[in-house]
């Protein structure tokens, strides 16, 4: 059956693969399913027939025959769940891979996620200032304690999982604040799932609909 996903018309990010669609890319890419993406403008998914679909009016979904899914993490799980390559088969790792998609989404994401909001859209407030060091600190926080668990390892836990995906993703989005770096052993680790065919793969077809025009 076929596999539809959404992407932005043109995202935001212009080409460098933070918007969510590549992390459901990777995952199709990472368990060889073939995948056909339908692209929606901003307007469109306000639009009814995107809101059937999505009731938060976001990319990306899923569309695979009667089924259809948002929320990247519920996308990446089910694509994990039904084929082979992304959790493994004994089922205490496999609950841990699980657990690393959890803690990736609903631990480390948010502090990055709100770091980006206060850098982008409260810099001019008055209390700006006062209120980004705070902001700093909770991802320096998460970070640090994400660096200390996952110390010398390739990945999080054992081989690479759908765990690993979503935690190189979401670290991913806070590399342009440079936090990443000052633990040195995340860029690396983020790196190593740059490194991966599959990553590329889906990097460069995200890229293919982003590419500002040439000239
Ligand atoms: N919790 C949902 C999920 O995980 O699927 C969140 C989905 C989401 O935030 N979707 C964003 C969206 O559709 C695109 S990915 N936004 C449009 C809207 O809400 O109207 C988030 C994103 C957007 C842009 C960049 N960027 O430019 O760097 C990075 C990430």
């Amino acid at each position: 059956m076929t596999i539809t996903i959404t992407a932005f018309e043109r995202s935001p990010d212009g080409g460098k693969g933070l918007a969510r669609d590549t992390r459901v890319r990777w995952a199709l890419e990472e368990v060889g399913q073939p995948y056909e993406v339908r692209l929606v403008s901003f307007r469109a998914m306000k639009e009814p027939a995107h809101l059937a679909l999505h009731p938060f009016g976001q990319i990306p979904t899923y569309e695979e025959g009667d089924l259809g899914l948002f929320e990247t993490g519920a996308i990446v799980f089910h694509i994990a769940e039904r084929h082979a390559g992304l959790l493994p088969d004994d089922a205490n790792a496999r609950a841990r891979a699980i657990t690393w998609m959890f803690a990736a989404l609903s631990t480390v994401e948010p502090p990055i996620l709100e770091l980006g909001t206060a850098r982008l859209l409260e810099g001019d407030k008055s209390w700006s200032a006062q209120r980004m060091p705070l902001v700093e600190d909770r991802v320096r926080n998460r970070l640090g304690q994400l660096s200390r668990r996952l110390g010398d390892a390739d990945w999080l836990d054992g081989a690479f999982s759908a765990g690993d995906l979503m935690m190189a993703s979401v670290l991913l989005r806070s590399r342009a604040s440079g936090m990443l770096d000052e633990y040195p052993n995340l860029p690396a680790y983020v790196a190593r799932g740059e490194a991966r065919p599959a990553y590329k793969r889906a990097f460069e077809a995200q890229l293919a609909v982003n590419k500002p025009p040439a000239g």
